[in-house]
């Protein structure tokens, strides 16, 4: 029997099921407007895909679609309808029956199982609000500018996520002795074979500390569709590349895991600053993972004109998993700083709204925003580079003319 949610879905979902040709038509008939990023070739159209609002179309096929940097103002929680949508193969699933869809565990375990939705929502129930950031989020800004997606800041969200410790689905398998790495593959895939498959890998240690799970709710609804419906991994204070959506094997290994997007892609310079010098290749690298330190200015755009006087700012920050300790403003080109006081605080893997009050005097004004974690890591004030255009966390700026 299916109930009226799931009609709903069905319904999304036929709409969806036309991305691979001649549904494209009535999607791009949904683009009303066009946002124009400030880089190079930053023309996006805004376009309603099922489940989700009006959102920055970086490509049709398949969806990647970015945040309109104003949601980031509306409060710490991203909503399931504006959050991002990032996917590598075109070959995006359009169709899974929750009553026979099966998650895999399978490899160097002492039993392999099969585990329905319902199994996995019998086990001991976990929640966290946590932000997933794309590697690539603000590419755009890079200078020199580097092949891969060109995005501003809005490839990143915060949601609240329910599900299950990943740890305690391990533990149904029993991971054998001897076992490091453990590798997540989902129901997506390449249109031709040549194209890797998308998979990645955590070790074994961090796959098992209980903060990475397998969630089935965003914000107290089921995953949308676009976010990888029905289950996804979230890897806290992680890069959004290890967020494996529509999760359906998981591959318990006693050696390194070797596929592409580990072992050649989503990968940094293994340095202090993981960057090199601009236009370099580096000697070294690792994959990439925890998120560097980040502040936004939310309430008031590049370019703004406001009212001399007494000004209200707003915004958000956060960073890979110590928490943020303190968010400082400045008017002088970071010589003095003003403290903002701290917002909500809903736990360490998430967007810190932040405010502050300032007098602006007539005239252009430069506003810098810089967080520091409770890890004392900060912002620089110089940005760095890398060539892959990933871990952007320069103290940003925003211009703004009071009178
Ligand atoms: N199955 C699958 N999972 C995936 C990807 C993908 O291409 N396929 N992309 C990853 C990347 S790079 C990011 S940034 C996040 C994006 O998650 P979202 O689309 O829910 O925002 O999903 C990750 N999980
Ligand atoms: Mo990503």
């Amino acid at each position: 029997m299916l109930d009226r949610r799931e009609l709903i879905r069905r319904a999304g979902l036929s709409a969806l099921a036309g991305l691979g040709g001649a549904g494209l038509a009535p999607l791009r008939a949904l683009a009303a407007e066009t946002v124009t990023l400030p880089f190079g070739n930053g023309e996006r159209p805004l376009v309603a895909y099922p489940g989700k609002r009006p959102l920055l179309q970086l490509t049709a096929r398949p969806p990647q679609l970015e945040t309109p940097f104003s949601v980031f103002d509306a409060g710490p929680i991203t909503p399931n309808d504006a959050f991002f949508v990032r996917y590598h193969l075109a070959d995006i699933p359009t169709e899974i029956d929750p009553e026979t869809y099966r998650l895999a565990i399978h490899g160097q375990v002492e039993r392999p199982v099969s585990l329905s939705l319902a199994d996995l929502k019998a086990l001991p129930r976990t929640e966290i609000v946590a932000v997933s950031q794309c590697s690539g989020n603000s590419r755009g800004f890079f200078e020199p500018r580097m092949a891969g997606g060109q995005l501003a800041n809005g490839a990143m969200g915060c949601a609240r996520w329910t599900g299950v410790a990943l740890r305690a689905v391990l533990d149904k398998a029993g991971v054998k002795a001897g076992a490091t790495e453990i590798a997540f593959e989902g129901l997506d895939g390449p249109v031709i074979p040549e194209t890797p498959d998308f998979a990645k890998s955590l070790p074994v240690d961090h796959a098992r500390d209980g903060t990475v799970m397998l969630a089935w709710a965003m914000n107290g609804e089921d995953l949308p569709w676009l976010n990888g419906y029905p289950l996804r991994l979230v890897v806290p204070g992680y890069y959004g590349t290890y967020w494996v959506k529509h999760l359906n094997s998981i591959s318990v290994l006693d050696k390194p895991f070797d596929g592409f997007w580990m072992r050649s892609a989503y990968r940094i310079p293994d340095n202090d600053c993981a960057c090199t010098e601009p236009g370099k290749a580096a000697d070294r690298t690792v994959p990439i993972n925890r998120f560097t330190i980040r502040s936004f200015l939310t309430n008031l755009a590049d370019g703004a004109r406001v009212k001399a006087g007494r000004t209200d700012l707003r915004g958000i920050a956060f960073d890979g998993g110590s928490g943020i300790k303190t968010v400082a403003v400045s008017l002088d080109d970071g010589t003095t700083w003003t403290e903002a006081r701290l917002g909500q605080d809903l736990g360490p893997y998430a967007f810190r709204p932040w405010i502050l009050s300032l007098d602006l005097p007539p005239g252009p004004h430069a506003i810098r925003v810089r967080a520091t974690g409770n890890d004392a890591a900060t912002q620089p004030m110089e940005p760095r580079w890398n060539p892959a255009g990933y871990l952007r966390n320069v103290v940003e700026t925003t211009r703004v003319q009071a009178a």
